[in-house]
């Protein structure tokens, strides 16, 4: 029986995974930060609580994996924690550096320090890519970061490599494009808008504000891709690869289909900041533009070729993006009472 170490076991990366691990057979610890109130949702809902060993882990801490690692002695890490809300990052950016970027140091060292052969999984981001240097993106493209999140992102993805190549420990990463899931946190603009469109829908709210409702990203199914993160750690030798479904959407796109799917047909009035979507029946606002929600700086398209993961690997996403928007909003309808 093989015996896995999940960081951020907490999250939507880290519960698909654990339960992915556990139906392989595998012994799974899931680390997680310590709080007043522990959020276990996630795994809950997979049914996978029970099954998994949590053990309470701070990143930021390197005894405290030193000490774990040596007790638990994990055969392979899969290292999701991280501050990964790319807003907050510019307003907490020493915070967003410390544990999205220093925090991989400390992992990293604590396998040194353990037992090298430990294999270790970094999850990288479609982030560092930015202001894209072309389209789309392979894993040979030059990064251009955009946001402290991006740039916290990149040191670790980079930082995984130095130790591959410098004490041979196998260090891989997956730059993962924006992935998504009934599970994903609701300060995520998909999950924002699914939970939205099934409250107006059910009656329970008039209307919601948001962003860049032109921002175009490469969405993806959340549980998919944590397969990818698993055969990443299976090769001879550690590489990184992207994950991504090679179709890119707006954030309007987004709300259209969601709407669409509850039976609710919208057009777009007034540009800009006063540009608002109605509900063609009824006349009624159903989505305002806040300039709160801008970033001060917005990576605008995102479009990422996986042929590397689908030829090596044997990686290729099936959820594609109108399936992904339904799976969403059927979730969110069944929540609300
Ligand atoms: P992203 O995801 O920043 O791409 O990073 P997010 O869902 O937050 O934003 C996607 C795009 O939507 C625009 N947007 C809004 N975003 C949010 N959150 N809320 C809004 O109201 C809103 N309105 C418009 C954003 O400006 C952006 O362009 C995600 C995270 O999971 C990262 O951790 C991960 O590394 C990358 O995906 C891959």
């Amino acid at each position: 029986m093989k015996t896995a170490f999940i960081t951020g076991i907490t999250g939507q990366d880290g519960a698909y995974l654990a339960k992915y691990l556990l139906e392989k057979g595998y012994k799974v610890y899931g680390g997680f930060r310590r709080t007043s109130t522990p959020n276990f949702w996630r795994l809950e809902e997979l049914n996978a609580l029970h099954d998994v060993e949590l053990i309470e882990l701070d990143i930021l801490d390197t005894g405290n994996m030193v000490r774990a690692f040596s007790k638990y002695l994990p055969d392979e890490v899969y290292n999701l924690a991280a501050q990964s809300f790319v807003a907050v990052s510019f307003e907490k950016p020493v915070l967003t550096g410390d544990i999205t970027a220093i925090g991989v140091t400390k992992v990293l060292e604590a396998i040194r320090i353990c037992n090298p052969k430990i294999k270790f999984y970094q999850a990288s981001s479609s982030e560092m890519f930015g202001k894209v240097m072309e389209t789309p993106q392979k894993e040979t493209t030059p990064f251009y970061p955009k946001s402290p999140y991006a740039v916290a992102k990149l040191y670790g993805h980079w930082l995984t490599i130095v130790y591959r190549e410098s004490f041979d420990i196998y260090g891989c990463s997956g730059i993962l494009f924006n992935h998504e899931s009934p599970l994903r946190g609701i300060e995520f603009v998909t999950r924002k808008v699914s939970d939205a469109v099934a409250r107006i829908k059910k009656g329970k709210q008039k209307f919601f504000d948001i962003g860049n409702i032109d921002a175009k990203r490469d969405w993806g199914f959340a549980e998919e891709y944590v397969r990818g993160m698993w055969l990443m750690m299976q090769q001879d030798t550690a590489d990184d690869y992207i994950l991504a479904t090679n179709e890119t959407h707006t954030v309007r796109e987004f709300i259209e289909h969601a709407f669409r799917y509850v039976d609710m047909d919208i057009a777009w009035i007034g540009h800009g900041i006063n540009e608002t979507a109605i509900d063609k029946k009824t006349g009624k606002t159903v989505v305002k533009i806040n300039p709160k929600f801008f970033r001060p700086g917005e990576v605008d398209l995102l479009l990422g070729d996986y042929s590397k993961a689908k030829e090596k690997l044997g990686w290729e996403p099936m959820v594609r993006f109108n399936k992904l928007v339904e799976m969403m909003v059927e979730a969110d309808l069944k929540r609300i009472k």
